[in-house]
């Protein structure tokens, strides 16, 4: 079969290679159950799943769409892949768009990564009253307004403050006591934002560096090379940026070099992606977490399979995260 594209979506029935996934066990230990709802019948294959992404400008996400298409490869008479994403990463009201197109397109299950824990949840609500599955994967729902919603929407990903601390602690073993550093956070209405900046506050109290400024970079390399070099502008002292994922860190990195710092200024990242591999090799940033994208979507989209085979709602699943530094980045 070809590929046939129309706005934008396309069946994943092309071959493509499987992508790779390095270190770990990806699928760590389920978190505490939460209550499942019960069994829906089941539906009768083959079904249409859609993957609905964020900003495909960030490797994050190819890494993941390439993790959905090995697996529908390997599950192809089982269901056709819609892959999708948006252009930006802070475009919410095009992911919104997305959703309710999937849904009127009629595909059985939406495995969803949120471009905002909050802003999305009603439009998939109205998925799940159109009978479509919903699975969360990556980043994930706000709690708060899906008990608001009386929904209930199973959850694939990290413990992102638990990630984000073992990078910091391993910053924190190259810095001298009490060392001033400086955050960068990714879009404050992103739960794993928000928990990466918790797990780096956590090790900054515990490790005793001084934190001099948290702004946000919104996720993206360009907001963060600026926002990096205004601070390196105003807190010449600082020794460290600790980015909440790898393509602010790369924006950063960037900025230092330009501010004739390299070497000065520690930079850490999150997610893992190729570029920032490299830096980590060439000495440039120090270590990232990686949180192994391509295994998101696989366990999303098993997870979608089993509720549409009529099996029980899931519990959440916590996935792994694993440190990356120059001990253990693997050769390119
Ligand atoms: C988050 C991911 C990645 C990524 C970011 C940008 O949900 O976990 O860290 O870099 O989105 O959209």
């Amino acid at each position: 079969m070809t590929v046939p594209r129309s706005f934008g979506v396309f069946f994943a029935a092309a071959a493509l290679a499987l992508a790779g996934c390095s270190g770990g066990d990806p699928a760590a230990p389920a978190a505490p159950a939460q209550a499942a709802p019960a069994a829906k019948a089941a539906k009768a294959g083959p079904y249409r799943i859609a993957l609905v992404m964020k900003s495909l400008a960030n490797e994050f996400f190819l890494t993941m769409e390439n993790g959905a298409r090995a697996h529908q490869q390997a599950h192809a008479s089982e269901y056709a892949l819609l892959a999708n994403g948006i252009k930006d990463e802070q475009d919410v009201a095009r992911q919104i768009d997305l959703v309710e197109q999937m849904v009127a397109q009629g595909v059985d299950a939406l495995v969803i990564a949120p471009a905002d824990s909050k802003a999305l949840v009603g439009a998939c609500k109205r998925a799940l009253d159109a009978g479509v599955v919903v699975i969360n994967i990556d980043n994930k729902f706000d709690a708060g307004v899906l008990e608001e919603r009386g929904i209930t929407i199973p959850f694939v990903g990290p413990d992102n403050r638990k990630g984000a601390k073992l990078a910091a602690d391993h910053l924190a073993a190259a810095l001298p006591p009490g060392a001033p550093v400086a955050v960068l956070e990714g879009i404050p209405s992103a739960f794993n934002g928000i928990q990466r900046k918790l797990g780096f506050d956590d090790s900054i109290q515990e490790k005793g560096l001084t934190l001099v400024t948290s702004q946000s970079a919104s996720w993206e390399m360009e907001k963060a090379n600026q926002v990096a070099a205004s601070i390196l502008t105003e807190h010449p002292e600082i020794q460290a940026l600790l980015c909440a994922n790898d393509n602010m860190a790369l924006g950063a990195a960037a900025a230092v070099r330009t501010a004739g710092r390299a070497g000065q200024v520690k930079i850490i990242g999150f997610d893992g992606i190729t570029a920032v591999r490299d830096m980590i090799r060439e000495g440039q940033i120090l270590c990232t977490v990686d949180q192994h994208a391509d295994k998101l979507a696989e366990f999303g989209i098993d997870y979608a399979l089993q509720v549409l085979r009529g099996e029980a709602t899931p519990a959440d699943k916590e996935t792994a995260v694993d440190l990356v530094t120059a001990e253990t980045v693997a050769a390119p």
